[in-house]
């Protein structure tokens, strides 16, 4: 039974050969396309980080709520809390002080504590790498009644336009935190935003 079987697969092979030409079929080479710039109303390549944060301390995240004066889609509020360098938060379009406006990030601790110090870290995002840096800020210090019981104002430093702020430290229980730009390069980007890599508070 097995022969007849195998001369009609041979059969049909032979009658269709021509069908597909194997021969001639061979893929052409992958051509490897310049990149694109990213554009900015493409969905992030990654909006949940797949890396847990490095450092052993809860992450901020987890201490405290984040509100944000605006956010540009897709690069929302938490980015600046994930503790991942590489990603930031970007404020809405024209929402900058070189646009008018006055944006800003509001932390709220669910566990007031005495703390000592904010670090804001510029935007290190490496796809819009320059002219999002907040250059000028105001952070305002509530208690945990929510009075507001500092104000310190400070211009970033270094390459990256970080700031470093030293906190009261006779305020026992810090409730909230609000960090506003009052000068930033809103004017230096397409879309007039401003970006936070990192808030590092402790
Ligand atoms: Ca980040």
């Amino acid at each position: 039974m097995n022969a007849p079987a195998w001369a009609a697969v041979a059969c049909v092979l032979a009658a269709c050969g021509s069908k597909d030409a194997p021969g001639q079929s061979e893929a052409p080479p992958a051509v490897e396309e310049a990149r694109p710039e990213p554009a900015r109303d493409d969905p992030p390549p990654d909006p949940e980080p797949s890396a847990p944060a490095p450092k052993a301390q809860l992450p901020l995240h987890a201490r405290a709520t984040i509100e944000v004066s605006s956010s540009y889609p897709g690069w929302p509020a938490s980015n600046a809390v994930d503790g991942d360098e590489q990603s930031s938060w970007y404020s809405g379009s024209n929402d900058s002080v070189a646009q008018g406006r006055q944006p800003f990030v509001h932390l709220t601790f669910k566990d007031p504590a005495p703390l000592r110090s904010v670090r804001i870290l510029g935007n290190r995002d490496p796809n819009f790498f320059n002219g999002y840096a907040i250059l000028e800020g105001r952070l305002d210090v509530f208690d945990a009644g929510g009075r507001l019981v500092a104000t310190i104002t400070a211009e970033s430093k270094g390459e990256r336009h970080d700031f470093a702020f030293e906190l009261p430290r006779e305020v026992e229980g810090i409730g909230a935190l609000r960090f506003t730009s009052t000068r930033d390069e809103g004017k230096r980007n397409w879309w007039g935003d401003v970006a936070i890599a990192e808030i590092i508070v402790e």
